[in-house]
């Protein structure tokens, strides 16, 4: 097939990537709808995709991954920049040339007998100041038919890019989905990503994890923006007066909810709403007013399917109704597909993730329950189909941010929510972020991981640096957002969550917005503000008063602990651990009552 655009640089690429790769066949995509049908078709044929009952489900599909290939491979993940403290101690890093000579055999005809497929697509709007433009090669049906739905995928990024424009060179190869040959490499330097060996999202969807947060965060340090892990919502007023936030949480600890959230029905009926502008990735600038804008650069959503129902989160489930590609989940006799949490009875039988026959009640050999869903399957489906959708969607200007929030997963230490007493502290918070290890990444799930605002797996360059770009941001901003941090996971000493979670988290973020909009008066602790009893809108909640006690209770000893681990993180980044961050870090014990010790990082930066 002929290439379709006068760009050189661009038809040299793919003309090079052929000749390693050496597919049967180039074809370039437009991202139309007939062209859609058509490759579901192919799929279906191929068995990569399996139809699902088009009755239930219509316009959706099935797909199973090879099973040592459900999650992100974050040891197989490598920033490669000509300097290894370019990309800092957390990220693993290869010399750029290293890095082609490892991949360049995997490549090396992993397209026989396949198709190369060209897909032009943009994150965020066409056309919009936010939005970068993306090519991606990929010999997955799977894999396409998924940045279609991820992506504006479209031919027309062609016409922006003209002849000479920029644009991120996404080569990806399922190859042969094997793990000792699989890499998932950023050249940060080159614009250019090089993934192969994996089909599973956040390694093969390059728009996603790989342009719009590893080399958009490189991108925006050099033009002064943010790409950061975070869902953005409004929450309208019974006034009709919308708040914009963006929140960090780790992978799998509740983005996709809040940012879909119903509010409860005390709340509802008082006239409060929820619009939806992004559930994932946010891209921020500062405007000429200097506030913070944010868009959402994906065009869909690929959310954790266990535990999603039409309680904890009827807006997804409404998304994911049609037109929706599902992975890894439990699938049914009739073609419909079910998974652990969802709705209605459980599935007397059907096939489980591996492809095996399934029946309820069904033990491993362990003896516990056998997984008809994998924790980490997914459902893939446009994000215009969420009812909960912002008007302020597709706005090339963005949204005003007045708050960002930081959340992990902590069985114990973080109280439900607090608040920092200035942008520099809020700085430290996300600084700090950490979380109990979730399914969406190889590894031991429930180790505690230190995750600065999310980003551990996703900052494409030296996290020491980031942090000094945060506080940079900061400086640039006429009137920064509030910056607060929850913990929606805390429990009692039984493991029982003492909150109630989901829609109920509304009545945290109404708090948010008094201490926004109206500047409402708190209760200062060592560790930032918390609501004044009375505050939070607990109506119809039945919270005991010795559940709000274990909530914002602040342990000396937990704390005292903590400590010492990030002194232990920061100590990591020598250097380029910013001097504010030790500042906070000192006041932060101070107040806290406990004797400071420096550590050995800050001792270089502090000499006494
Ligand atoms: P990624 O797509 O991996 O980035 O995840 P995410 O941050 O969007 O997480 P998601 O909203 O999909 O939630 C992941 C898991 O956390 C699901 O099993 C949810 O049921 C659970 N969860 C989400 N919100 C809450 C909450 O408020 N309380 C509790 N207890 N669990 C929650
Ligand atoms: C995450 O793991 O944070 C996800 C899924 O959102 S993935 O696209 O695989 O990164
Ligand atoms: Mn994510």
């Amino acid at each position: 097939m002929k290439p379709v655009t006068k760009h050189k640089q661009l038809n040299k690429w793919v003309r090079d990537m052929a000749v390693l790769c050496t597919p049967d066949k180039i074809v370039w995509l437009d991202g139309s709808e007939s062209e859609k049908k058509r490759l579901e078709k192919e799929a279906v044929s191929t068995g990569e995709l399996l139809q699902l009952n088009p009755k239930t489900l219509p316009g959706s599909f099935f797909h199973r991954t090879a099973q040592n290939d459900v999650a992100r491979t974050e040891h197989l993940t490598y920033i490669c920049t000509s300097k290894k403290e370019d990309a800092g101690p957390t990220n693993n890093w290869m010399a750029p040339k290293d890095a082609y000579d490892k991949a360049t055999p995997y490549f090396k005809g992993a397209m026989k007998g396949r198709v190369m497929y060209v897909i032009p697509f943009s994150m965020g709007p066409v056309g919009s100041p936010f939005s970068k433009i993306g090519v991606q090669l990929t010999d997955s049906l799977y894999v396409v038919l998924n940045m279609r739905i991820m992506t504006h995928m479209t031919s027309r990024v062609y016409g922006k890019l003209g002849t000479k424009g920029a644009f991120t060179k996404c080569l990806h190869s399922k190859a042969d989905l094997n793990e000792s040959r699989r890499l998932i490499l950023h050249f940060p330097e080159d614009n250019a990503i090089w993934s192969v060996g994996s089909g599973y999202g956040g390694n093969a969807l390059l728009g996603k994890k790989c342009l719009s947060l590893r080399i958009a965060s490189h991108l925006g340090r050099n033009e002064m923006w943010m790409a950061e892990h975070m869902l953005i919502m409004g929450i309208e007023d019974p006034k009709g007066q919308t708040t914009y936030v963006a929140a960090a949480f780790p992978s799998a600890c509740g983005k996709t909810n809040l940012a879909m959230l119903v509010p409860p029905d005390e709340l509802k009926k008082k006239g409060y709403k929820v619009w939806t502008v992004g559930d994932d990735i946010a891209w921020l600038r500062i405007d000429d007013e200097g506030n913070l804008r944010a868009v959402n650069p994906e065009a869909g959503v690929f959310g954790v399917a266990p535990g999603t129902n039409s309680k904890t989160n009827p807006n997804a489930m409404a998304t994911v109704k049609k037109n929706a590609i599902y992975t890894n989940v439990l699938l049914k006799n009739d073609k419909s597909v079910w998974w652990e949490g969802m709705d209605g009875d459980v599935p007397s039988e059907g096939w489980d993730w591996k492809g095996q026959p399934w029946h309820r009640g069904q033990l491993d050999s362990n003896g516990k329950a056998s997984l008809g869903a994998h924790p980490n399957s997914r459902f893939t489906a446009p994000i215009a189909q969420c009812p909960s959708l912002s008007k302020k969607f597709s706005d090339p200007r963005g949204v005003k941010i007045s708050a960002i929030i930081f959340g992990g997963r902590r069985a114990r230490l973080t109280p439900l929510v607090f608040e920092a007493r200035s942008w520099q502290h809020g700085v430290y918070l996300g600084a700090t972020m950490s979380s109990e290890r979730t399914a969406a990444q190889f590894g031991k799930v429930g180790e505690l991981r230190r995750d600065p605002m999310a980003m551990i797996p996703f900052c494409g360059y030296n996290m020491g640096t980031y942090f000094q770009h945060w506080l940079e941001m900061g400086k640039n901003l006429a009137s920064p957002p509030r910056i607060f941090h929850v913990n929606w996971f805390k429990q009692d000493e039984n493991g029982k969550y003492l909150w109630p979670g989901y829609g109920e988290n509304l009545r945290v973020l109404l708090w948010m917005i008094d201490r926004c909009r109206y500047q409402k008066s708190a209760t200062e602790t060592a560790i930032g503000s918390i609501p004044n009893k009375g505050d939070l809108d607990l109506t119809g909640l039945n919270l005991s008063a010795e559940s709000w006690e274990q909530l914002f209770e602040i342990d000396q000893d937990e704390w005292r602990n903590e400590i010492e681990d990030q002194k232990k993180f920061f100590g990591l980044f020598g250097p380029a651990t910013p001097r504010e961050i030790w500042a906070e870090q000192k006041a932060l014990s101070e107040r806290l009552g406990l004797q400071h010790t420096a550590s050995s990082g800050e001792k270089i930066l502090q000499p006494v």
